[in-house]
């Protein structure tokens, strides 16, 4: 599966597995969740886990994740509450954002996850924004911002590129290239066929790699975040990734795609993957592995009853919190 992983400790690599299954995990049952109608839907990451895992495996919590509107996958790598998280699906008291934002807007600032963001390109500034503010206060702090291929042609990526890139500021932009916006293909919306190859006009690295390998992300984040914490700037990675559902909601038509592209995708799952790879290099057992999936979908069902079990904010709370502080 990988290059070189004699340098990855076994705990770091369990960690990774443990990371990609519970983000499966939850993300099926937020599927459930909008089946029985507790949620209009979310964005699925289902097939893309690999790619914040492989990254926030680098991270401490004082190192900012900004993410997107499909930001569950990144929520949950960077360490968020998961019965905070499905309680903020499902709009009650308890979620991290008190119930007020909802699948697009979770964020837990003790944790460094900044927030996911429906306006596509929109939290890219600002990721640039808290890494030229670690800058400035003399932190080692990290930022990342996940964005989608769509995004990436946006003008705030080139902007904020320009800036890291001349002020040299910790941050990665991380372009998950699940090959569609919507359904715009790829190919077709973005101009040189690659994300990867623009870091080159801002004269930072770029590296293209395939996001459906854990080991190979956490490779390539290694040496980016490593170079970002000793004040060498930005690098721009691109990961090659799928989601297997809709765009919005599992139902939407997927016309757009054939099933042989699908299922070359899902031959690549990123957790069958690192699962052979763990039981091939005896790092663990097939009854660990099952023992790790159990786990996670007990933690998921204790989180959905969590939810469900909770109260919605009280009406009173509407304006509350419209500007946080933060700690
Ligand atoms: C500024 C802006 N334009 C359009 C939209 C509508 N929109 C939501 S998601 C999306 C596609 C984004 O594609 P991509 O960045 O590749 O991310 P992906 O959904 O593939 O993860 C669009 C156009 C939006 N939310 N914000």
């Amino acid at each position: 599966m990988a290059k070189s992983q004699s340098s990855i400790s076994k705990d770091k690599l369990m960690w990774m597995y443990e990371t990609l299954v519970l983000i499966r995990r939850f993300e099926e049952q937020a599927k459930r969740e909008a089946d029985q109608g507790r949620i209009l839907g979310t964005h699925s990451a289902i097939g893309e886990e690999a790619t914040p895992t492989g990254i926030c495996a680098h991270l401490r919590d004082d190192d900012y994740v900004l993410g997107n509107h499909r930001s569950h996958h990144h929520c949950i790598a960077k360490g968020v509450d998961i019965n905070e998280m499905m309680a903020e699906l499902l709009g009650k008291a308890t979620g991290t954002n008190k119930g007020k934002g909802g699948t697009m807007h979770i964020a837990d600032a003790t944790k460094g996850m900044l927030g996911a963001n429906g306006v596509v390109g929109s939290n890219i500034p600002v990721a640039t924004g808290c890494a030229l503010s670690a800058k400035v206060q003399g932190k080692d702090s990290v930022s990342v911002v996940f964005f989608g291929d769509g995004a990436s042609s946006q003008g705030s990526l080139h902007e904020s590129m320009n800036l890291a890139a001349i002020w040299n500021l910790p941050v990665l932009f991380v372009c998950e290239n699940n090959r569609y916006a919507e359904s715009t293909p790829f190919e077709y919306a973005v101009a040189g066929q690659s994300v990867a190859n623009r870091a080159a006009g801002y004269g930072m690295p770029g590296v293209t790699v395939d996001g459906q390998n854990v080991i190979e992300v956490y490779e390539v984040a290694g040496e980016a975040v490593e170079r970002a914490r000793k004040g060498d700037g930005p690098t721009l990675i691109e990961a090659m990734t799928y989601r297997y559902h809709g765009h919005f909601g599992a139902d939407n038509p997927m016309g757009y795609r054939t099933p042989e592209e699908q299922k070359y995708y899902e031959d690549k799952d990123c957790i069958i993957a690192m699962e052979q790879f763990l039981l091939d290099n005896g790092t663990a057992t097939k009854k660990q592995l099952e023992e790790i999936d159990n786990d996670a979908k007990a933690r998921v069902e204790k989180a959905t009853q969590f939810a469900i079990d909770s109260a919605y904010p009280d009406p009173s709370e509407l304006l509350s919190d419209v500007y946080i502080k933060y700690p």
